[in-house]
């Protein structure tokens, strides 16, 4: 018997309105896994109303209790870590020993954020005035909407539910429509933790419907998403119709430059880890691995040599590096991009194709693919394509590795290999990205530093870190009179 998940709504696990269910597909066999309802827009309007309900009795709670909470949360999670990592594995694709670290990465942003109970900090600073005092206080923004990718379905979804509870706020969450299970697991983890009904509300279904009904619910007072461009564009859209406050996480083209002087076997490392970990689909993946022209034929030799060892297949048998592709629909978009690689002149050193025999046959595998002779106006160069395919770019010198890398409309993560100090920080200044590695891969945030992009990846925003509370407050300033007379700023100012 298939397991049925429900939504969850004011405290209770519920069926949708629409009586309609989707299967949940293992990618790696298209086993399937349970169902999960596919909502209407009516189930959102539950949520939100339910979410309402709950805000005025939630923000109240003294936030280090609200954070006393998170904290439970996050022991559960470290209590069921093995068994959300095998599940994620079943529902997502990604390896075992990357879903343990994503289920960490969950675990390590929540129990960071619960210590914000205790500070939430505003600040406090002299007045023009005498007997005045004058402060800042962060409060929560109401029912806020939060939308989130397949790819990190666990971790995601922890980085923007963990901090807007701290906060005070209450949630209406609509997890990935591919690899929704983790997202009700969370409900569930928070629900054991003792979260008060109605603070939490997950409805499952498709874009379409429950995240467009989210982006245009006129009483979700905030949205924080994170996905592609082309849906972060319409959700900012919607946002900026009703004046409130959006965060996007979007796409990214991150380059690792491999300086002449860079260590290169370590440049290699970083390169298989950034390009094929999670099989490239990762917003911070490495999509362009742009080299100095000495070193390129040592380098481009060294990878290929490693790149044919990858290990593909189903995530949860040892030894296995990359999974599968998330579904039919991607796994065609990355074939079709090859294509255009090739048609665009550059030249396909490995893979370049869907791996069809036997243990792969009833899932969605692309070998891992790297094109050389890549330059940057080509397609394959500009466009994420969220898959196994990596191009490398030769660069003439230092200045041409810059420009090459920040050629792309995107600016999320990058990464430089050398041992010239003064280049690393050159490079780090000149870098366009929210994020800059010095002889690590493009992938890898840790949570306790903001996280996002520039250019095209964002919209200015930034999660995680000492961040993470400024997307779920807003700022209040507080004047305090003490003086028991009149005083007007900027004109009864005496000294
Ligand atoms: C994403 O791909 O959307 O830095 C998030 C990293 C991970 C998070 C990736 N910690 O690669």
């Amino acid at each position: 018997m298939v397991k049925t998940y429900f939504n969850y709504i004011n405290g209770a696990w519920v069926k949708s309105s629409s009586r309609e269910k989707v299967d949940v597909i293992n990618p790696a066999n298209r086993k399937v896994l349970a169902k999960v309802q596919f909502s209407s827009r009516d189930d959102v309007g539950k949520a939100v109303e339910a979410a309402e309900k709950a805000f005025d009795k939630w923000r109240k709670i003294p936030a280090p209790k609200r954070g006393e909470i998170i904290f439970k949360a996050a022991a559960i999670m470290e209590k069921k870590k093995e068994q959300l990592a095998r599940l994620l594995t079943m529902d997502n694709g990604k390896n075992l020993e990357e879903a343990r670290g994503e289920i960490q990465e969950g675990i390590d942003i929540t129990k960071y954020v619960a210590g914000e109970g205790r500070r939430l900090f505003g600040e406090t600073t002299p007045s023009e005035l005498r007997d005045k005092f004058c402060m800042t206080i962060r409060e929560p923004i109401g029912v806020v909407g939060l939308i989130t990718p397949w790819n990190f379905p666990f971790s995601i979804p922890c980085w923007k539910i963990s901090p807007a509870l701290v906060a005070g706020n209450t949630i209406v969450f609509k997890p990935a429509t591919d690899a929704p299970l983790l997202g009700l697991e969370i409900a569930k983890i928070f629900e054991e933790a003792g979260l008060p009904k109605g603070v939490l509300n997950i409805v499952t279904g498709s874009g379409a419907i429950v995240g467009d009904e989210i982006t245009k619910h006129p009483r979700i007072k905030a949205l924080s998403f994170t996905g592609s461009t082309e849906v972060g564009r319409k959700v900012y859209t919607e946002g900026a119709k009703r004046l409130i406050s959006v965060e996007l996480e979007m796409g990214g083209k991150n380059p690792e430059i491999v300086l002449r002087d860079a260590d290169l076997d370590l440049a290699v490392d970083g390169a298989i880890w950034g390009a094929f970990g999670t099989s490239g689909q990762r917003c911070t993946a490495t999509s362009r691995i742009i080299v100095e022209r000495p070193v390129l034929e040592e380098f481009t030799k060294k990878f290929l040599k490693r790149v044919e060892k990858i290990k593909v297949g189903n995530g949860l048998k040892k030894g296995v590096f990359m999974g599968p592709i998330i579904n039919e629909r991607q796994m065609k978009k990355i074939l079709n991009y090859i294509e255009i690689g090739k048609r665009e002149g550059a030249k396909l050193l490995t893979g370049g194709y869907r791996l069809m025999d036997k243990e792969y046959r009833k899932g969605f595998f692309i070998a891992p693919t790297v094109f050389t002779d890549v330059t940057p106006e080509m397609r394959i160069a500009q466009e994420e394509i969220f898959g196994p395919v990596v191009c490398i770019m030769p660069a003439e010198n230092f200045e041409d590795a810059i420009r090459i890398a920040n050629s792309t409309t995107y600016g999320l993560s990058s990464s430089i290999y050398t041992k010239d100090i003064s280049k690393a920080f050159k490079a780090m200044r000149e870098l366009e990205s929210g994020i800059v590695y010095i002889n690590a891969p493009t992938i890898g945030a840790e949570v306790h530093l903001p996280f996002g992009g520039v250019k095209g990846t964002g919209n200015k925003g930034r999660e995680a870190g000492t961040e993470a509370i400024k997307e779920f407050t807003e700022v209040k300033s507080v004047f305090i009179d003490y003086s028991g007379r009149l005083q007007r700023a900027q004109i009864d100012v005496e000294y």
